[in-house]
């Protein structure tokens, strides 16, 4: 036995596990990215004065469905594919949907369920059941309060934030608007009222935060060198940037579409979007709903280049949401059911041009194991290399995804697919990037959208990265066109 033991750590090298490169993601962080898509529910006094923003002197009389049915907007969700859903508790209007002790201005107020009603309680409750995880969106513009602009208002805003993460369970982000500032009601005084500096004092509001739901995710504003968790886009079209990398710089910098390659914080995209035109609903957008093939582009355009989704579901002034968002919402989810179901890679043989050590821990067929925490990895200073799938047969394909092992840092900088066709390598670029032939990062997740093609086999290389590349999951597929 102890020969044995001997000859065995002769011959085979203890690679060392490799070092993070640059700033790595928190649990949280990493949870809420592994959750890939999560609904938004725009609902208000909006809902029922057919606008976007309201101005803050509209009556709470008018919140009155007829047949508010929150466990439908969860099973809608759901079936979307959501993993989670963010209510708008306050939009800029000011009306709160559950009943806060510190404004006359909220659900308590308003005809439906005598004034008894919580939508908050009722959608944290469906989600629960539903298996859904919750979140608010609290907005810190309020068009209705009059002390709006004046320190009082921090305060009063804090303690609504603390009644919302205090009574409604365990929440997974917490989405503060950066819409902020301009004309309202506020109180009556009805004028333009502007916030300077750092008039939240974020760093302290998201201690707060923090205190009272250490497993959240903050979305909202930079403060004097620190940035929220997660990242606006820089568009509410339903994209982000090719190049997209999950890191930013802290003291501002960088850019929202494509990330900073050097930036010395973690703080992946968001792409929020709504299945309609507009946030809230409006019965002239009904025939507008994004279509299928519309909220695939988005899919492959956010959670296909390493960003999360957060897809906007209004709901009716009846309190339910919309047949056609239903039906389409559940249309994508089953298409990218279909799509990633048979991952064609697994029966491939793979092989590397290097591995870490020679180091069985870090072998080229860890990307093929469905195991998220093993990877291929390259040895120190090796930052190229590449993998061979051998399908051993012709087989066809439109579809590549690969994910970094983002735990210890997002590295790809460049890579490269080629097919072998009859015998000729052929280079496989993007379709959806105009001059999509230089690919570039990878990230938490990439997938790469080209014409069908039928090859024998698919080399994978990385051609420039910030460090020895790690790479956990490969992936081919055929979707129907
Ligand atoms: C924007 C807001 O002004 C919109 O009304 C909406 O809530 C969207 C998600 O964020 O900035």
């Amino acid at each position: 036995m102890l020969l044995a033991f001997g000859f065995h750590s002769k011959c085979h090298a203890q690679a060392t596990v490799p070092e993070p490169c640059g700033p790595v993601p928190s649990e949280t962080q990493l949870r809420l990215q592994n959750m890939d898509m999560y609904a938004f529910i725009h609902y208000s006094i909006n809902t029922y004065t057919d606008q976007e923003w309201g101005f803050g002197n509209e009556s709470a009389q008018l919140f009155n469905p007829s047949d508010l049915d929150c466990r439908q907007w969860a099973r809608v969700c759901k079936q979307a594919g959501m993993k989670g859903i963010i209510l708008t508790a306050k939009h800029h209007c000011g009306f709160c949907l559950w009943p806060s002790a510190y404004t006359e201005y909220s659900v308590k107020n308003s005809p439906w369920k005598g004034g008894k009603g919580d939508v908050v309680r009722e959608l944290s409750d469906a989600c629960r059941k539903e298996g859904l995880r919750f979140a608010v969106y609290l907005s810190p513009w309020d068009r209705n309060f009059a002390d709006y602009a004046r320190p009082e208002y921090v305060t009063y805003f804090r303690n609504q934030l603390t009644e919302l993460l205090s009574n409604y369970g365990d929440m997974f982000e917490v989405w503060f608007d950066g819409a902020n500032g301009g004309d309202g009601w506020y109180g009556g005084a009805n004028e333009k009222r502007s916030i300077g500096g750092d008039y939240y004092q974020w760093a302290e509001t998201y201690d707060l935060v923090r205190r009272l739901q250490p497993n959240i995710v903050v979305w909202g504003n930079r403060g004097k060198g620190f940035r929220a968790d997660l990242r606006w886009v820089g568009t509410e079209a339903g994209y982000v940037g090719e190049t997209n990398w999950c890191t930013m710089f802290s003291e501002g910098g960088g850019s929202l579409e494509y990330g900073a390659e050097n930036g010395d914080c973690w703080c992946p995209g968001e792409v929020d979007v709504s299945i309609r035109p507009g946030w809230f609903y409006h019965t002239t957008e009904d025939s507008r709903v994004k279509d299928l093939p519309k909220l695939m582009d988005i899919y492959y355009k956010s959670v296909g280049r390493n960003a999360t989704l957060l897809l906007n579901f209004p709901v009716m002034p009846n309190g339910r949401i919309h047949p056609t968002d239903s039906l389409n919402g559940k249309a994508m989810a089953d298409m990218v059911r279909r799509v990633f179901r048979t991952n064609l890679a697994r029966k491939a043989k793979i092989t590397a041009s290097n591995v870490r050590g020679n180091d069985k821990r870090f072998r080229a067929s860890n990307v093929l194991d469905e195991k998220p925490k093993t990877y291929w990895a390259t040895d120190d200073g090796v930052t190229s290399g590449s993998l061979t799938l051998d399908f051993g047969r012709p087989t066809t394909f439109n579809r590549f995804l690969a994910e970094e092992y983002i735990p210890l840092g997002q590295r790809v900088r460049k890579f490269q697919l080629e097919a072998l066709v009859d015998g000729k390598w052929q280079k496989l670029t993007d379709k959806l990037v105009e001059n999509g032939d230089g690919l570039t990062t990878i990230g938490h997740r990439r997938i790469i959208c080209f014409p069908t093609v039928t090859a024998s086999s698919l080399r994978f290389t990385v051609s420039d990265s910030k460090a020895c590349p790690l790479i956990s999951k490969l992936g081919v597929y055929l979707s129907p066109e």
